[in-house]
């Protein structure tokens, strides 16, 4: 069993990766909408991936004797005004989920709790290859910018973008 603090800091991160899983969702339905039919299937398979990122820690507090308690997540934004507004929000999401791991495996360390602090480490790599991937994305909406052909081809393209594991 983990302290208080961890089983703390573990929930609040369960319940960020629930707040992502939605946040990609809420984003696949707007590009839906909009037309971009391979960046929409991105980001419904990116939340999926958040959805699992969540579970993974579920799991582990189950494992270890904690609680879980899963808390009401709210997405109100609706709509961007571009593509490059989405991935800059995203980018912006994912640097707040790196930095929000960083500070529970110092936790962690505070805590002397070695299991949780090996656990995270899975977290620590993913976040460097989904900070990567969200900002190599984003530097080519802006090379693209508003031109239509261009953003036709990257919506083709986007499939091939993956972490690099
Ligand atoms: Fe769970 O990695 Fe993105 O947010």
């Amino acid at each position: 069993m983990f302290s208080n603090k961890i089983q703390t800091g573990l929930t609040k991160q369960l319940n960020k990766e629930s707040e992502s899983s939605q946040l990609y969702l809420s984003m696949a339905s707007w590009t839906e909408r909009k037309g971009f039919e391979g960046i929409c299937e991105f980001l419904y398979d990116h939340s999926n991936e958040e959805r699992i990122h969540m579970l993974k820690l579920i799991r582990y507090i189950s494992k270890r004797g904690g609680f879980i308690i899963l808390d009401n997540i709210c997405i109100n934004k609706i709509t961007y005004g571009s593509l490059r507004e989405l991935f800059q929000i995203l980018f912006e999401h994912e640097k707040k989920i790196s930095n929000e791991i960083n500070i529970l495996v110092e936790l962690c360390l505070q805590e002397k709790d070695y299991f949780t602090y090996n656990f995270l480490q899975w977290y620590v790599e993913e976040q460097v290859e989904e900070e990567t991937l969200i900002k190599t994305i984003l530097n080519k909406i802006e090379l693209i910018e508003e031109d239509k052909g261009g953003l036709y081809l990257f919506d083709k393209d986007i499939k091939n973008f993956h972490k690099k594991k």
